[in-house]
């Protein structure tokens, strides 16, 4: 068993004598000796609801209503599984506020996600970056670095798998204009915002509140910079753009979640480099158009629903709006399919 004790320069793991934790290490909890267990208590009634907020090298903080942040193991019953930032958590022995942090608190039980955003790697394995959350935010730059179809595209994909709602968000509006790279997913009306660090966002404040918001984006486009904003004891690390390569310098290293003033969360997450999505099929995507997707049930088997039999040609016609939603449609497909190809 691992024990660690905590300075300002982070903490310090010390390796402490082989046992296992039970719930008579928590020695936090003053309730203990006024309430005395029954066999017929449920196990853990006294667990309190948590928010995983970070996790930073397998070190899990959480927090709790009233404010409180603190680490937390999970627990021996709940075996291999893992929790990810933005998970529902019930957990004991939460240390008081001041109290030597000598013991962690035990997450006992990670409540049913009710989505959680996933991406693939190039091996095939899946990773969950967060889960439960209401909003995905897609975040590029107008320039420095500059914005890619194909990341929007998988990342619109990865929402609609999970009925996550998705934002477009445009930073950088100061150095160039958004609107020609916005223009494809215009007849989506997805909820979009252009940003500069210059000005608040206060639109995006007001549309966020009260729900769970994931910024994703490639490194350097300004996902900490907007939280600083936007939370304002965040202090979240921002780093310059590489002037050479245009790339960002994968500053954040960890998603960390934060508590908006009022109400909800807004979680930032360190640049991805690729969104891979050979978790999800075509009909996912197909889907999240339901127009198209009502028209797509005429299109001959396995159409590709970008050749001349594909019944969404008919239906277009001249309507732009169908036009625009069926161009959509297409390139996010094509994207899918770019990447799904072993
Ligand atoms: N001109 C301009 N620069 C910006 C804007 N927003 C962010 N930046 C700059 O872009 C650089 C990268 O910003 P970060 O906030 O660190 O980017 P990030 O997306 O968090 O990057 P990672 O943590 O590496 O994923 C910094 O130098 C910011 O000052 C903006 O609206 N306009
Ligand atoms: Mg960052
Ligand atoms: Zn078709």
């Amino acid at each position: 068993m691992v024990d660690a004790t905590y300075t300002d320069s982070g903490p310090t793991i010390v390796m402490r004598k082989q046992r296992e934790y039970d719930e008579d290490d928590i020695r936090t909890r003053p309730s203990r000796s006024t309430k005395p267990r029954s066999k017929d208590r449920p196990q853990f009634a006294d667990a309190l609801a948590a928010r995983v907020i970070t996790i930073d090298r397998g070190r899990v903080t959480c927090a709790i209503d009233d404010g409180r942040e603190f680490f937390a193991i999970t627990a021996r019953e709940l075996g291999r599984r893992s929790v990810v930032v933005g998970d529902l958590v019930a957990v004991v022995g939460i240390p008081e506020a001041n109290q030597a942090r000598e013991d962690f608190a035990r997450i006992v039980r990670i409540e049913e996600r009710k989505n959680s955003l996933r991406r693939s790697a190039d091996d095939g394995s899946e990773r969950v970056l967060v889960a439960n959350v209401d909003y995905l935010a897609i975040v590029s730059a107008t320039s420095n670095p500059e914005p890619k179809h194909g990341f929007v595209n998988r990342a619109l994909v990865a929402a609609f798998a999970e009925g996550i709602t998705p934002i477009l968000v445009m930073t950088k509006s100061d150095l160039a204009s958004g609107d020609e790279f916005l223009e494809i997913y215009k007849a989506m009306n997805l909820p979009t915002f252009q940003l500069r660090k210059d000005r608040m966002p206060s639109d995006l404040i007001e549309f966020i509140r009260g729900k769970v918001t994931v910024l994703i984006g490639h490194s350097g486009v300004g996902k900490s910079t907007l939280i600083n904003k936007i939370v304002k004891e965040a202090e979240r690390q921002t780093g310059e753009v590489n002037e050479a390569t245009g790339k960002g310098r994968h500053t954040s290293s960890s998603a960390v979640a934060l508590e908006l003033e009022g109400e909800g969360w807004i979680i930032d997450t360190p640049g991805v480099r690729s969104f891979g999505l050979s978790h999800i099929a075509k009909d996912d995507v197909i889907a999240a158009f339901p127009d198209c997707a009502e028209i797509a049930t005429r299109c001959p088997k396995n159409c590709s629903h970008n050749e001349s039999e594909c019944a969404l040609n008919a239906w277009v016609g001249d309507d732009v709006g169908r036009q625009g939603r069926v161009a959509a449609l297409r390139q996010i497909l094509a994207s899918l399919e770019s990447i799904s190809i072993k």
